[in-house]
């Protein structure tokens, strides 16, 4: 497992080891199972085939067994953890929000600045200087801060970012943070965590999105609320 460096990563890996546990044991279960069938039922043995098959208890007993497991690591641990993490994002105050614009084959980061809120963006003003086309004229657009594969975010505190894209579907991941979602052109889809490990992780796209796919790469970078602070700081437009 990759180091598990969000609030909701041990909750993700508790439900995945339950999972490989069951499996686990059902492998075992049915790997002895099928090489005691060969010897058993060797031809020698017995040369003609019998139709009704197992009828014993033990099996049937086995049969509502893993029913019962598979049931429980559904209802039980499956389906509460999914519906935590699909709610709507909580709305808290204190959350940093990053948008974060895919492209063929890159991550653009925007952060709306001292104000808080986000400059407005239009296609036309699309450009290769200005990949988001941020209309750095609006009022909220003046102290917007843009950045190119690398999402600073501050530790312990609740990052919402929202994705999106400008051409084609991609998949924003980043395995150390237990989060993975699909980035869809034309909405803004929020994904939400809340590092507690300082530290640099990979960001990764996980829908084959077109040739450069392979290099659709970025880091995000977890750290402290001052150093935080200082990045934005020196990376706002003068
Ligand atoms: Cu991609």
């Amino acid at each position: 497992m990759p180091v598990a460096a969000s609030a909701h990563a041990a909750d993700i890996d508790f439900v995945l080891k339950l999972v490989h546990g069951l499996m686990l044991v059902l492998f075992v279960g049915w790997a002895l199972y099928f090489g005691w069938v060969l010897i058993r039922f060797r031809r020698r043995r017995q040369p003609v085939a019998n139709p009704s098959g197992a009828t014993g208890r033990l099996a049937l007993g086995v049969e509502i067994g893993v029913v019962i497991a598979e049931g429980v690591l559904l209802v039980g641990f499956a389906l509460p953890l999914w519906f935590t993490r699909t709610a709507a994002p909580p709305a808290s105050a204190n959350a940093v929000v990053i948008r974060v614009v895919a492209e063929q084959f890159a991550w653009n980061v925007h952060y709306p600045g001292a104000d808080g809120r986000f400059g407005e963006t239009a296609a036309a003003l699309i450009s290769g200087e200005n990949p988001l086309g941020l209309n750095r004229q609006s009022a909220d657009g003046k102290d917007d801060v843009v950045d190119l594969n690398l999402i600073h975010v501050p530790v312990n505190r609740q990052v919402v970012l929202q994705l999106s894209s400008k051409d084609v579907v991609h998949s924003f991941a980043v395995p150390a943070m237990r989060v993975k979602q699909d980035v869809i052109p034309g909405l803004y889809t929020p994904v939400w965590f809340t590092p507690i490990r300082i530290g640099r992780y990979d960001i990764q796209c996980s829908q084959l999105c077109g040739l450069g796919h392979y290099r659709m790469h970025g880091l995000l970078i977890v750290e402290s609320e001052a150093d935080f602070a200082q990045y934005l700081a020196s990376a706002a437009p003068h």
